[in-house]
């Protein structure tokens, strides 16, 4: 993982750098149905899912991602290798106007690491996506999965 890291934090400093000296107006993304999977208090890493949208007329690019409760937030996805499904961090994610980024279980995702108190059941749970010289955050509920259960069909 540490060296997947390091790739991740060289690769965005260029873009930062470009970010910075740019005096575009601000592009802004909307989060949408996010929560955080819920894990045991031992785990130092969880995954959280959502839809992130470009509402805006212009295309965005995420440069990366954030939550107070993780040392590091970055978007991975979910190959197919054979019997086993690898998570690889994602290269650059650019919506276009209109476009939106489905975060789901089996899927992308954005993976928290280096936890050190995993938020309990129920809680809520900053999640932040970076773009260009934004920052769009939601209140993310921690939850076991997708949707509440129901056992109404037996
Ligand atoms: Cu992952």
């Amino acid at each position: 993982m540490s060296s997947v890291l390091s790739r991740l934090v060289r690769k965005s400093a260029p873009v930062l750098i470009m970010v910075a000296t740019a005096q575009s107006a601000t592009a802004e993304l909307t989060l949408e149905g996010f929560w955080v999977r819920a894990m045991p208090p031992t785990q130092t890493m969880t995954a959280a899912y959502g839809r992130v949208i470009n509402r805006g007329e212009q295309s965005i690019a995420i440069t990366g991602a954030s939550s107070a409760i993780a040392q590091s937030t970055s978007l991975h996805e979910s190959r197919q290798s054979g019997d086993q499904v690898r998570m690889l961090p994602m290269g650059e994610v650019v919506l276009e106007s209109g476009d939106a980024l489905e975060l789901t279980p089996g899927g992308a995702h954005l993976m928290l690491m280096g936890i050190e108190t995993m938020p309990a059941m129920a809680s809520q749970v900053e999640i932040c996506i970076h773009s260009q010289g934004a920052k769009s955050c939601t209140a993310a509920p921690v939850q076991r999965e997708a949707e509440p259960m129901e056992h109404q069909h037996h």
